[in-house]
C-alpha cells in the first residue's frame, strides 16, 4: 500500500510564496534546471536577514535566469540583455537608499554585459550581483559562453570550445570587487548564508551560483540530468574559504572550487563622490538625493 500522502498545495502554501508573483506561474524553467533552486535561496536570505522588501529592488537581463526578475516580488525590472548592471547603476544612484540586486545569467553578465561588470567592480558600486554560471547560453539554443570550459561542447562549438573561458571570481575581484564566493546548486544552505551575508554589506558583491542547464549543457555533453549533474557537485565540489582567487579555473568536468574569497571593507563609488566633492566644493556641496535618506518620506 503507498504510503504517500497526496494533497493539493496551495500557492499560498509554499514557504517562498510570499517572495513570488503566484499569478506568473508556472514558470518556464525545464525540470532540474538549477535556477529555482537560486531563487528559493535567495528568498530564504531575504527572509532570514529581515530587510524591508520595500528597499529591495532587483534587475535581471535577459535569459533562462533573467527572468527571474519577472517572477521575484519585488520592486523588479527585467532589462535589456547585458545591461542589468547599467541599469541598476543607475537606480543605485537615484535612489541611494535601495538594496539594489542584480540577477542574471552568465552570458548576460559576462558575455554582452562583460565591460559593465568590470567598471561596476573597479568603482566598488553598490550592488549585489548574483550570477546563475550554467556554462552556456540556455535561452537561445545552447550558444558558447565566455564560461563554457575548454572542451565542452556547445551549439557552436560542437566539436567542444576552443576558447579560454574566464574563471570570474577573479575577474570580479582583480577589478576591485569587495565581496566574492562561488558555490554550487547543492549547497543550499552555504548559499543562503553567502547570499544573507552579502544583503547586509556594501559595495559590489559578487555570487557566483554554478547551475545545472539540463536541456543544453547537459544534454549536449550527454552529462544526463541535472540530478547527475548535482551528483556531480557533491563529488567534485572543493570548499576553499580565502583561495588564491587565481587558481579557480573551472574545467571541463574538473573541480569546482568554492567558498568566500574576498571580503574587505572599500569606500563605494558614493562614499568616494561625496567625500571628494565636500573636499573640492566644501560647504557649497549639498549631496542631491541626500545621503543615505529618503527622498520621498
Ligand atoms: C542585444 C541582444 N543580443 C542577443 C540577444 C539574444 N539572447 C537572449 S538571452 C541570450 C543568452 C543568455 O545566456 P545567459 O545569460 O547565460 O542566460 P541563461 O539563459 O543561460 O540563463 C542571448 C544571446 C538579445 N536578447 N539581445
Ligand atoms: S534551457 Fe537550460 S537554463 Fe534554460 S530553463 Fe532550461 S535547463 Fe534552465
Ligand atoms: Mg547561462
Amino acid at each position: 500500500m503507498s504510503t504517500t500522502i497526496e494533497r493539493e498545495i496551495l500557492p499560498e502554501e509554499h514557504p517562498i510564496a510570499p517572495y513570488l508573483r503566484m499569478d506568473r506561474m508556472p514558470h518556464i524553467w525545464c525540470p532540474t534546471c538549477g535556477i529555482g533552486t537560486v531563487v528559493k535561496c535567495f528568498a530564504s536570505a531575504l527572509e532570514k536577514s529581515g530587510i524591508d522588501l520595500n528597499k529591495v529592488s532587483i534587475v535581471s537581463g535577459i535569459g533562462c535566469t533573467g527572468r527571474v526578475a519577472g517572477y521575484m516580488k519585488l520592486d523588479a525590472f527585467h532589462s535589456t540583455h547585458g545591461r542589468a548592471i547599467p541599469f541598476a547603476t543607475g537606480l543605485k544612484l537615484g535612489r541611494p537608499e535601495l538594496l539594489v540586486t542584480v540577477f542574471s545569467g552568465d552570458g548576460d553578465l559576462a558575455g554582452i554585459g562583460g565591460n559593465h561588470f568590470i567598471h561596476a567592480a573597479r568603482r566598488n558600486m553598490d550592488l549585489m550581483v548574483i550570477m546563475v554560471n550554467n556554462f552556456i547560453y540556455g535561452m537561445t539554443g545552447g550558444q558558447n559562453a565566455p564560461t563554457t570550459p575548454l572542451t565542452a561542447k556547445s551549439s557552436t562549438m560542437p566539436f567542444g570550445n576552443f576558447e579560454r573561458p574566464f574563471n570570474l571570481p577573479h575577474l570580479a575581484a582583480s577589478c576591485g570587487a569587495t565581496y566574492v564566493a562561488r558555490w554550487t546548486c547543492l549547497h543550499i544552505r552555504r548559499l543562503t548564508k553567502s547570499f544573507e551575508e552579502a544583503l547586509k554589506r556594501k559595495g559590489f558583491r559578487f555570487i557566483e551560483v554554478i547551475a545545472p542547464c539540463s536541456t543544453l549543457y547537459a544534454r549536449l555533453n550527454r552529462l544526463g540530468t541535472g540530478l547527475n549533474l548535482m551528483r556531480f557537485y557533491h563529488d567534485n565540489a572543493d570548499i576553499r574559504h580565502g583561495a588564491d582567487t587565481r587558481l579557480l579555473d573551472i574545467g571541463y568536468q574538473g573541480k569546482i572550487t568554492c567558498g568566500k574569497f574576498i571580503d574587505e571593507e572599500r569606500p563605494t563609488f558614493l562614499d568616494m563622490m561625496h567625500e571628494h566633492y565636500r573636499q573640492t566644493l566644501g560647504d557649497k556641496y549639498k549631496p542631491m538625493p541626500p545621503e543615505g535618506g529618503m527622498i520621498h518620506e
